[in-house]
């Protein structure tokens, strides 16, 4: 029998290829989808899988809802990549970001333990937990100090993952993944701004980019390599928590860098410093160390930035020619 399981925030990055990843692997496949007026399969539709995914209509605010999303896919895995995902819009709507990314795990939790299926669980973790970083190299033990309304919500659902594990018992491992990126990325975070700006300017579309603080340093890495990570921690005996990271952190200035130099243009002539783009509070660098998942999942990253970065312009460059 094909194994189950139920993605949450299925059109998003990860659900993409998260359920791209599980198909091949011969699962059966189901997304819980909250309805919007706009098109949000475009990133399915991208991967041509569409039609492999069991969309069944649901919002992590709606406790009955992802009920029936349990029951009508049978999941005996649930990936809860679900959430208002953008650092900056946390602060315009810190509220819906508590209820969403926050309360919305624990939805999903409270859900499983509710139908009494053993499904196992996923929480998707982030490295803005650590804001303000206690440690050059941020790891598993490193004590937390969020910085955003995103990365307190975050924490609220991946203390209430480490809870229903010591409480009942549950299979539920949290993955702590640091920024990862692709052709799918939304376009409002920094890499893909990037690679969309560069082709712009190089197509003779658009001439300047406007960004933030470009100072600071994120350990980024490809969001294909990193939902590998996510499964593996799901097929483990006993559930845990693992940090999925590159071991490299990079100024926005040098990822820039990166995406101009490779359509043969120097950043430095087209990026322009905006304000508007600063945050109220910033997390300045992060750098992972994903050690313990070499170890017990046997995990480790493929894909460097260099060739992220290529990857991703050359995507935005396809995108902008056929505009
Ligand atoms: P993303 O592209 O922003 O996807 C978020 C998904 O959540 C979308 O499918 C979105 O649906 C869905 N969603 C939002 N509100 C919802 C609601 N009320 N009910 C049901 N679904 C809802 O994010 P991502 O980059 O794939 O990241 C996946 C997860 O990992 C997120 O939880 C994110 O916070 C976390 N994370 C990401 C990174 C990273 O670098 N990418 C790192 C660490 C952790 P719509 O498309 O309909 O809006
Ligand atoms: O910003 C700086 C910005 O929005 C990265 C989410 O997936 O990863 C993501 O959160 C850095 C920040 O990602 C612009 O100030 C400069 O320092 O791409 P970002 P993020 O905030 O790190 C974590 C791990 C998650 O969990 C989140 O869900 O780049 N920056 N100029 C800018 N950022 C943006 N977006 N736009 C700018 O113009």
């Amino acid at each position: 029998m094909a194994k189950s399981a139920l993605i949450t925030g299925v059109s998003g990055q990860d659900g993409a290829y998260l359920a791209r990843l599980l198909i091949d692997k011969g699962y059966r496949v189901s997304g819980l989808l909250a309805r919007r007026s706009s098109d949000t399969l475009w990133r399915l539709r991208e991967l041509g899988i569409l039609d492999a995914v069991a969309c069944i209509d649901g919002d992590l605010s709606d406790i009955s809802s992802i009920r029936r999303a349990l029951d009508a896919s049978g999941a005996e895995e649930v990936y809860n990549l679900a959430a208002q995902s953008f650092v900056a819009t946390s602060w315009q709507q810190p509220l819906l970001t508590a209820q969403i990314t926050g309360v919305g795990a624990l939805n999903v939790l409270e859900a499983i333990r509710l139908t009494d299926s053993g499904a196992r669980f996923y929480q998707a973790s982030t490295s803005e937990m650590f804001g303000l970083i206690q440690r050059e190299r941020q790891d598993e033990v490193t004590p937390f100090h969020p910085r955003s309304p995103y990365g307190v919500a975050k924490l609220f659902a991946h203390w209430s993952t480490v809870n229903y594990r010591e409480s009942f018992g549950m299979h539920a491992s949290s993955g702590i993944l640091f920024n990862h990126e692709s052709p799918l990325r939304g376009i409002e975070f920094v890499t893909r701004k990037v690679s969309d700006g560069a082709a712009r300017i190089k197509l003779g579309k658009q001439k300047e980019l406007r960004l933030g603080n470009i100072d600071a340093k994120r350990d980024w890495g490809f969001a294909g390599d990193y939902v590998e990570a996510m499964w593996l921690m799901l097929q483990q005996d006993k559930p845990d928590d693992y940090v999925i990271a590159t071991g490299t952190t990079t100024t926005v200035r040098d990822m820039c860098r990166i995406a101009f130099e490779h359509v043969g243009l120097r950043y430095e002539e087209h990026v322009v410093v905006d304000p508007k783009f600063f945050r109220p509070a910033e997390v300045e660098v992060l750098l992972g160390n994903p050690s313990k998942a070499k170890a017990k999942l046997g995990w480790q990253p493929k894909t460097g930035l260099n060739e992220l970065m290529r990857m991703m312009v050359d995507a935005d460059l396809r995108r902008v020619g056929r505009e």
